[in-house]
């Protein structure tokens, strides 16, 4: 038996990671950054005792139940678990571990890039340059929107809501929001709670989407949704993809009802809805929402503070 615990990374990692993993670890490295199927998945983890996986890896119940018996953990390289079946882990006795904290502020960063990218017709602009079509400045070109002095609509006010709070109130937006649960007073700084969606959508000029991916949350943005924004608001998801049921955002956007939409996350990673690349009201980013060189060392090194306490004999101190 190895001296060190055997840990299959499903993805490439920041070289900083990998370094640790050589280091602490017996790695079973994925250089080539392939994405494994299932069945390699299951195979490549016959000697493994932790998965360190990715969110682009599904771990439905049929998945966990093929784990060989020796794997005690998976270590999830993102704070989102929707792509993991916890009960179906917690029936095998094998424990799971998320990065919350480390991402929140990138995220946030994220979220207001969409939401002025969106707002501003930032993909509109650069796509006039990038074609030679831009013939000068006018009065009216690519005209957006104001930040300052309108309500922005948080859904889902935990650690990123939050960040993403702090930062739209030096925008000069007025927050609302919608969670599960209200904040304590003085986590509010002045935003207004709503203890239903519906309640908050018709105040919203700007409305961002912070919940975990889920079967409550699943298309959360319908039709019905979108019919009580108010005209000209800005939809902004970083969150999930699944929480927007995408014909309806799509046809929604075709009869201009909102302005724009400000999206980072899809359903169906990477194969997102035809329909969104070619509207022009719609700024789009390829899940760069945690993508910063410092964020993915720390996330990478949470995974491992994780699977160290777990092998040292310690609780995993992110244990979902
Ligand atoms: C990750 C994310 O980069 O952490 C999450 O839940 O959505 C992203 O920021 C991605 O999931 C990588 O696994």
């Amino acid at each position: 038996m190895a001296d060190k615990p055997v840990v299959l990374v499903t993805r490439r990692l920041p070289e900083a990671v990998e370094d640790r993993l050589r280091r602490d670890f017996e790695p079973l490295l994925n250089p080539d950054d392939r994405r494994y199927d299932t069945d390699e998945l299951i195979a490549r983890c016959a000697d493994a005792e932790a998965v360190l996986t990715c969110a682009t890896e599904a771990w439905p119940a049929a998945q966990i139940e093929r784990l060989p018996a020796g794997v005690r953990a998976i270590a999830t390289f993102s704070v989102g678990a929707d792509h993991i079946d916890l009960a179906a882990a917690r029936a095998r006795g094998i424990t799971v571990t998320n990065t919350p904290d480390v991402l929140t502020e990138a995220t946030a960063d994220i979220a207001m890039l969409c939401l002025l990218g969106a707002a501003r017709r930032a993909f509109e602009g650069e796509a006039l340059i990038r074609v030679g079509k831009w013939s000068g400045w006018t009065p009216t070109q690519l005209l957006g929107l104001d930040l300052t002095g309108a309500v922005l609509g948080i859904v889902g006010m935990g650690r990123i809501g939050q960040a993403v709070a702090r930062r739209a109130r030096s925008f000069g937006l007025q927050i609302r929001y919608h969670s599960r649960h209200r904040l304590a007073p003085q986590l509010e700084h002045g935003a207004i709670f709503h203890d239903r969606l519906n309640a908050l959508l018709p105040h919203c000029r700007f409305l961002s989407l912070h919940c975990p991916g889920s079967a409550e949350t699943r298309h959360m943005i319908d039709a019905q949704a979108l019919a009580l924004l108010p005209r000209g608001a800005v939809l902004v998801n970083t969150a999930r993809g699944t929480l927007l049921d995408d014909e309806a955002v799509l046809a929604s956007l075709q009869n201009g009802r909102p302005f724009a939409a400000g999206l980072d996350v899809y359903a169906d990673e990477p194969d997102l809805h035809p329909g969104y690349r070619t509207q022009r009201n719609c700024f789009l980013l390829p899940h760069l929402g945690s993508a910063t060189i410092e964020t993915r060392n720390a996330m990478g090194f949470r995974c491992l503070d994780n699977l160290a306490a777990l092998f040292a004999g310690h609780p995993a101190p992110d244990a979902l």
